[in-house]
């Protein structure tokens, strides 16, 4: 494998011997962000997924947003440099899961977090996104009960935001559960100059403590609009290195975690990918995200669903 300026060398030659796009999230490793031919947030990387007419895309992210690639884009090959790249939030749900719960509530609408893999997405009535969630929860039917799964952290969120009850499906984020409050207080309290801004994925207590709760693009958006000149920011900790992008002048301090020994604030599966795995996948086309073709179908009625609500 070529190290350092061969390796970028070597990946940009690829994309153009294979007609391949990059696609990137804004919490995976900085080298991997610069070669990117496009950055996003999960709904900006579906949509930029769904329109690309490259032959190849290397989805830089975790497996359910290059499945969702997939799911909406299915004559391109897709590949992932580390198959191993997970979510908890999609682990800690599934398809089998969401139809006992429509069992129990028959009359329910189930609207599931796009976290989450293909069989879960084929059983939920409308995906969101966290750019997207309020306005879709709030054009649902005032009739029906409403089931959202799996972020138990932004179901309180949106509960308050949209006003509507919801039955919530009892799964988490671990990065964004692990931001200890008693050490962010203390980091306001050392920092009276800085504005707390937070992700909804994280626990309603910091929450509540925020001047800002937003998407990833909302953050990004906030940094580098408002006229604060110190944030603390209560995301995974990738998204600095756009955030310093954009407003290279503000300073920007990643909320502290409840381990001590790790001041840091990383998904170590959005880090599972590197430069070297994606190289490789793009010279061995491999791994492969491949779907059944029924499977398929059924997911991407509601994600289409979501498309059409937040265009
Ligand atoms: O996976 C995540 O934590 C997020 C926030 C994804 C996204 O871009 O919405
Ligand atoms: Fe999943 Fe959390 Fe990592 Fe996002 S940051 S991919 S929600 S584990």
């Amino acid at each position: 494998i070529p190290q350092g300026e061969e390796l970028i060398q070597a990946i940009k030659d690829l994309k153009k011997e294979k007609n391949a796009i990059i696609l990137a999230h804004y919490y995976q490793p900085p080298g991997i962000q610069d070669i990117a031919d496009y950055l996003g947030d999960s709904l900006q990387l579906a949509r930029a997924a769904r329109d690309t007419d490259a032959d190849m895309i290397a989805f830089c992210g975790v497996h359910f947003m290059a499945e969702a690639a997939k799911i909406l884009n299915p004559t391109k090959k897709v590949v992932l440099p580390d198959t191993q790249a997970g979510c908890s939030l999609a682990d800690g749900c599934s398809g089998e899961g969401l139809r006992e719960m429509r069992k129990k509530y028959p009359n329910a609408l189930i609207a599931t977090y796009i976290n989450c893999n293909a069989e879960t997405k084929a059983e939920s009535d409308i995906i969101v996104t966290s750019s997207n969630a309020e306005t879709i929860i709030k054009s649902l039917p005032e009739d029906r009960p409403i089931i959202f799964a799996p972020d138990k952290n932004l179901g309180r969120f949106l509960m308050k935001k949209t006003g509507r009850d919801m039955i919530l499906w009892d799964g988490s984020c671990i990065v964004h559960e692990a931001f200890s409050m008693e050490r962010i207080a203390k980091q306001l309290a050392e920092n009276p100059d800085a504005k707390l801004i937070a992700h909804p994925e994280s626990e309603t207590p910091v929450l509540d403590l925020a001047d800002f709760v937003g998407s990833t693009s909302a953050l990004l958006n906030f940094v580098e609009k408002d006229d604060s000149q110190k944030f603390i920011v209560a995301t995974e900790e990738g998204i600095l290195h756009e955030m310093k992008k954009r407003a290279p002048h503000k300073t920007l301090l990643p909320a502290l975690v409840f381990d001590e020994s790790c001041n840091c604030s990383e998904c170590f599966y959005m880090k599972r990918n590197t430069l070297e795995k994606l190289y490789l996948c793009m010279k061995y086309e491999l791994p492969e995200i491949t779907i059944d073709e029924e499977l398929r179908l059924k997911a991407l009625v509601p994600i289409e669903k979501m498309m059409e609500l937040s265009k």
